[in-house]
């Protein structure tokens, strides 16, 4: 799909702040650092739209971001960021959660994994939790150009037998 448009609707906190439409939505999921917000430039073909960091925390709110005036993307704070505060980490915890179980328009989670480690405790907790609420998930690896490109295959084998 070519991307004619792409810019941010609104960074949300509650549900009261999502963006009043019916289009599909697709939001992304993973630990902090992950590459989420780096994923969504790539997709959509533009260099600092959703911003980044090397430092984890960066993206701490729901970020809609409408494309081509058909879909929105939603970038999500990442998960198991230990210099976040607890009661930070639960109040997105509770952001995040509230977002997957109450709106409609979400039609698909991306889970982004990073290749070079099995999933985390919080990965497989956010899997289940999505399966249990029926929401289809996609995974997504990165990092896969930090570990050597022969054991690229094998990683990617081992996230297909136990996602
Ligand atoms: N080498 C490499 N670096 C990547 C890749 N994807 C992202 N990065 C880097 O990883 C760091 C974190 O990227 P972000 O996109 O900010 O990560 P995030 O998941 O949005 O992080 P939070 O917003 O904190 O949850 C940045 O320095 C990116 O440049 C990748 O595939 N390969
Ligand atoms: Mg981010």
């Amino acid at each position: 799909m070519k991307v004619n448009s792409a810019e941010i609707v609104i960074s949300a906190v509650r549900p009261n702040q999502y963006p009043e439409s019916n289009l599909p939505e697709f939001a992304l999921a993973g630990r902090s650092n992950v590459g989420k917000s780096s994923f969504i430039n790539k997709m959509l073909n533009r260099k600092s739209l959703a911003r980044t960091s090397s430092k984890p925390g960066k993206t701490q709110t729901l970020n809609f971001y409408l494309i081509n005036e058909m879909l929105h993307f939603v970038d999500v704070p990442g998960y198991g960021y230990a210099k976040v505060s607890k009661s930070e980490r639960e109040a997105w915890g509770k952001m995040i959660e509230t977002y997957i179980t109450s709106r409609e328009q979400l039609k698909a989670m991306l889970l982004i994994v990073d290749l070079r480690h099995p999933p985390s405790k919080d990965d497989v907790m956010m899997y289940d939790f999505l399966k249990h609420y029926g929401i289809p998930v996609i995974i997504i690896a990165t990092k896969a150009d930090k570990i050597p490109k022969s054991k690229v295959a094998k990683a990617f084998e081992d996230y297909k037998r136990n996602p």
